[in-house]
């Protein structure tokens, strides 16, 4: 594997399902796969889960990382190309990259979308500039489009608890104050339509996701419908993709505290577990019940991030011998 970003880079679903299970069980038993390799871990936003995840995943394989947050530790860095550097961006990506690149083997960057210019976010400008100017294996730890550890954690986390071979999972918009990028239900979106489930979205119009994501999933407007019979309910916020309306990208379309997950909502699932990828602002999202109650995953899929994480990277180092 050369680079982690979208689902068909893992490759069969099962296979890397059998593998997580591996990893799951002896963390440490491909300690001397990572001796002597760095992975450098770019952050331009701030991060918890991804940021000690992918350092525990890393050490899980024997291999030195070295953290970069950019802005507070490095220079600002300029991403757009052919500008007049007479701003507070000292340096550009285009030598920071390379720069990076000869003191490590991988590199993961956190990169979120600027939710102004659709076209800037979508073409992924930020990751591709690592993919082309760094000539080593990265991997998306949520760039502008996608979160796929997050994604493959989530995966990881329903096959362990699902109580049905072909489970029930609605992935439902809920409110938040501010506006955030679509990166995390673009990626659950295409992991759980390449994945052997019952997929259903729901949110209000406007929120539509990326057909790219989206693909043939079931869209449901009405949020209690899209919840009947549901095994596992999957919150998050996103502003607005700018599908229909490309003017309205990045913006709040809705703050309807109707759609908060509670557990009027909960009680027409199947008794289904409740899941987010933190952070959560709480009676925003969720009510304080939902998520405290014994159904809520968030902790196990927050865990789970290690494993994915750790699939990822031993798959990258195998392929680097
Ligand atoms: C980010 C987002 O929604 O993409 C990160 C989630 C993993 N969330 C916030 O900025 C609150
Ligand atoms: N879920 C997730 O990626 O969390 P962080 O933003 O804290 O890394």
């Amino acid at each position: 594997m050369k680079t982690f970003f979208n689902v068909q880079d893992i490759g069969d679903l099962k296979k890397a399902l059998e593998e997580a299970k591996q990893v799951k069980e002896n963390r440490f038993a491909w300690k001397k796969l990572g001796e002597n390799k760095t992975i450098m871990l770019v952050f331009f936003n701030n991060s918890l889960r991804t940021r000690l995840s992918s350092q525990k995943a890393a050490q899980n394989l024997g291999m030195n990382t070295i953290v970069l947050n950019i802005g507070q530790e490095s220079w600002k860095l300029e991403t757009e190309l052919g500008v007049v550097m007479d701003g507070d961006k000292s340096e550009h990506l285009r030598e920071a990259i390379p720069v990076m690149a000869s003191y490590c083997d991988i590199i993961g960057v956190r990169s979120f979308a600027g939710l102004t210019d659709r076209e800037f976010d979508y073409a992924e400008t930020i990751l591709n500039q690592f993919i082309k100017y760094s000539g080593k294996p990265v991997i998306s730890l949520e760039s502008a489009t996608v979160h796929p550890c997050q994604a493959f954690a989530d995966l990881i986390t329903i096959e362990e608890y699902k109580k049905t071979a072909r489970p029930k999972v609605v992935l439902t918009w809920a409110p938040h104050p501010k506006s955030l990028p679509q990166a995390v239900p673009n990626s659950f979106a295409e992991w759980m339509n390449a994945a052997d489930v019952d997929f259903v979205i729901t949110h209000p119009h406007g929120y539509e996701l990326d057909p790219k994501f989206a693909g043939n999933a079931r869209i449901e407007y009405d949020q209690m419908k899209a919840l009947e019979g549901a095994d596992f309910v999957y919150a998050k916020n996103w502003s607005c993709p700018g599908v229909t309306n490309p003017e309205d990208y990045g913006k709040i379309l809705s703050k309807d505290m109707g759609w908060t997950v509670d557990a009027a909502h909960m009680a027409v699932t199947n008794n289904a577990y409740f899941m987010h990828c933190l952070p959560v602002r709480r009676n925003m999202i969720v009510s304080d019940d939902v998520i405290d109650a014994p159904t809520s995953l968030v902790i196990p899929e927050a865990a789970n991030r290690e494993i994915s994480a750790q699939v990822v990277m031993k798959r990258i180092l195998e392929d680097l011998e």
